[in-house]
């Protein structure tokens, strides 16, 4: 029998291997053993009221298969979808709104363990805002700024969310036409709970709609909010070098990882392990130091803004704790698994969760509490210390890591075409009407046990740079990206076609963005609108050679961004199988009918081969529509210039000074 490979990265692969060999048991045998229910897992399944669950199945189940209540499939499959948008949407929104709290809280002298770092992000925000800042003191302007966004999660009369005005125009009239400007997050969220309640919505269209304009109310409320009050706080990223994968835990420090995604504590912890009194502290339990990892999006936060190393993504948690070197890991909201608590037993690792809303079995409970945030902060790395002494050479000790380069914001990308006085995106745009950069590709999403390991996120990094397709990637896209040892500017730019190589190197960027946590998506959101701002590319987001990609996607959260991309005009490609594969309506309405409302489209196509093909289609032909010139590959720039010193030097140098953007 052929042996299953269960990670593309070899270093997670020897860990799945040693805890097989140890019989502890992981995501991936999971996976294996529980094969996904038949009628749920393509969206036939309805369990919203206790006269089924009601299986839509059968010959000519779409015409013919009805609930007891009379449903048909495709409602069902239609509710399905958007039950998963709300859900994703509440995610990322309610870690916004912890940011808009904080943010209120150090305005008002409230949370003192806090500071606003990047003034000039709030005044840029005040500024879309139309908030006046000029003259004003900085904690009123950021009160206004925290204020005005509250609004956005509870405006009760009608209205639409502060940043629908943020996208170009036509997008924002396209939405207009179609009744789907978000009014406020929780109100969309709560309306798609109600219309999926049973006897409600029923008309698949009519509730997809509501579908998109949730998801909306995600990206350019929830998410959109949540990055820039994350820069305004703790900074606005720039270019940093880190490290990632197992081997940025050291054997002979302390070893703390925060895993999760809200940076409000893990940003409090990256302040405190450097005291004097803690390190001293770790020194008396007889460890050299305090070393400390992300996981997960709370790792690309902290990487972004402080070259914090990162284990790695989604996959990788349990995997880290059978290194046998974490001392604690600290877990507050999202993609945590449960399991983590149970694996720890068989290892010394203590599971502390920090956030009120979430409690594992298992684990320890210590508060995050913003008033007192550093004071959690030091207590959560004394437990870590105390717990260094219960290491035992149990583990899978790996210790190889790579590179990486992260911190690609909207204004730092901005800043790199024409400096802090003139930055804009004119030489990207003309890039790309110049056939130098054949089109931009959004990898982003998570990575899922499920899909066997044939390394999708670098098979399609490696193919779309060739093909001279600009990558920006965030969440455990660019976790998959980094552990694989391919954001670095040498390995990216060895691989890209010649005229992305140019590109790159004239501007000092690589081929592969790193832009953050999911979160950031919002970043690709108000890239794309200052493109289509700058001019010569398409006046809309809709039209332009962009593609999103999210090759091994599981999340719901990851369902919500996709479907914003859709309505924001951008056609966006889900590896795997479709979750409302069931339904060939439902599928027409996310594709053909999308497209042609939106110029955005939401395809599932579990064949890696063929998402790089139907990218490629979607760039060639909104530059064909564009009237770009013909995209050729190879026509530019024949020698290949791999990074040397000079280069490299450059970008760290780029990397240092804050530019305060
Ligand atoms: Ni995104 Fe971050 Fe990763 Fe997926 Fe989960 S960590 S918010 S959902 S698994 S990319």
């Amino acid at each position: 029998m052929e042996k299953r490979v269960h990670s593309a990265t070899p270093e997670a692969e020897r860990i799945v291997e040693w805890s097989e060999e140890h019989k502890i048991e992981t995501c991936f045998d999971r996976a294996e053993k529980l094969k996904p229910c038949p009628i749920g897992k393509e969206g036939a399944c309805c369990k919203v009221c206790h006269m089924g669950p009601c299986r839509l199945v059968g010959k000519n189940a779409e015409e013919e298969a009805r609930g007891v209540c009379g449903a048909t499939l495709p409602t069902v499959a239609a509710r399905n979808m958007l039950r998963m948008i709300a859900a994703g949407t509440s995610a990322h929104s309610d870690h916004a709104r912890g940011m808009v709290e904080t943010l209120l809280a150090v305005a008002n002298g409230e949370a003192k363990d806090f500071k606003i770092t990047d003034v000039r992000k709030l005044y840029r925000v005040a500024g879309y805002l139309s908030i006046e800042f000029e003259g004003r003191p900085v904690n009123d302007v950021a009160r206004d700024v925290a204020l005005r966004f509250l609004e956005d999660f509870g405006r009760q009369r009608g209205g639409e969310i502060n940043y629908a005005t943020r996208a170009p125009k036509k997008t924002l009239e396209r939405w207009r036409k179609w009744g789907i400007v978000p009014r406020s997050i929780d109100r969309e969220v709560v309306e798609a709970m109600h219309r999926t309640n049973i006897g409600v919505d029923h008309e698949p269209d009519h509730i997809l709609l509501h579908g998109l304009k949730t998801a909306l109310a995600d990206g350019w409320g929830g998410c959109m909010i949540s990055t820039d009050i994350t820069d305004i706080l703790f900074g606005t990223p720039q270019p940093v070098k880190a490290e990632a994968s197992f081997g940025i835990f050291k054997e002979d420090e302390v070893n703390l990882v925060v895993h999760g995604h809200e940076p409000l504590l893990a940003e409090m912890i990256v302040d405190v392990v450097s005291e004097p009194e803690l390190i001293a502290y770790a020194k008396t339990k007889g460890a050299k130091g305090i070393n400390l990892g992300g996981m997960c999006c709370t790792a690309n936060e902290i990487l972004m803004r402080h070259s914090i190393p990162t284990a790695g993504g989604f996959t990788n948690q349990e995997l880290g704790i059978m290194t046998g070197l974490i001392d604690a890991m600290t877990v507050d909201v999202q993609c945590i698994m449960p399991a983590i608590t149970e694996i720890s037993k068989k290892f010394h690792t203590k599971i502390i969760t920090t956030n009120y809303r979430a409690k594992i079995q298992g684990a320890e409970h210590i508060e995050f509490e913003e008033h007192h945030a550093k004071d959690v902060a030091r207590k959560i790395v004394r437990v870590a210390i105390d717990n260094f002494q219960n290491r035992t050479t149990k583990g899978s000790h790996i210790t190889d890591k790579f590179p990486v380069i992260a911190g690609f914001s909207h204004e730092y990308i901005e800043y790199m075409q024409g400096g802090r006085w003139r930055g804009s995106f004119r030489p990207l745009n003309d890039a790309i009407m110049a056939g130098r950069i054949r089109g931009v590709v959004g990898l982003a999403g998570c990575d899922n046990p499920r899909v066997p390991a044939t390394g999708l996120h670098k098979f399609l990094a490696t193919e779309l740079i060739k093909n001279d397709v600009l990558i920006v990637s965030t969440g455990c896209g660019s976790a998959a990206c980094g552990t694989a040892g391919y954001l670095t500017p040498e390995m990216a730019l060895e691989n890209a076609g010649p005229g992305l190589r140019e590109v790159c190197e004239a501007i000092g960027i690589p081929p592969i963005l790193h832009l953050g946590a999911c979160v950031d998506n919002s970043r690709i959101l108000t890239i794309a609108s200052a493109m289509a701002a700058e001019g010569g590319l398409s006046d809309e987001i809709g039209g332009m050679p962009a593609v999103g990609i999210a090759p091994e996607w599981m999340s719901e959260k990851a369902i919500a961004i996709g479907c914003y991309f859709a309505a924001s005009g951008v056609p966006v490609i889900f590896g795997g199988e479709s979750p409302v594969e069931a339904s060939t309506e439902v599928t027409k309405i996310m594709t053909e009918v999308w497209f042609e409302r939106f110029r955005g489209a939401l395809h599932f196509e579990p064949d890696p081969e063929k998402i790089l093909e139907l990218a490629l289609d979607y760039i060639d032909k909104a530059r064909a529509a564009l009237k770009l010139k013909k995209y050729e590959p190879g026509k530019f720039g024949t020698e290949k210039v791999l990074m040397d010193m000079a280069a490299r030097r450059e970008i760290e140098k780029a990397a240092k000074p804050h530019i305060g953007l």
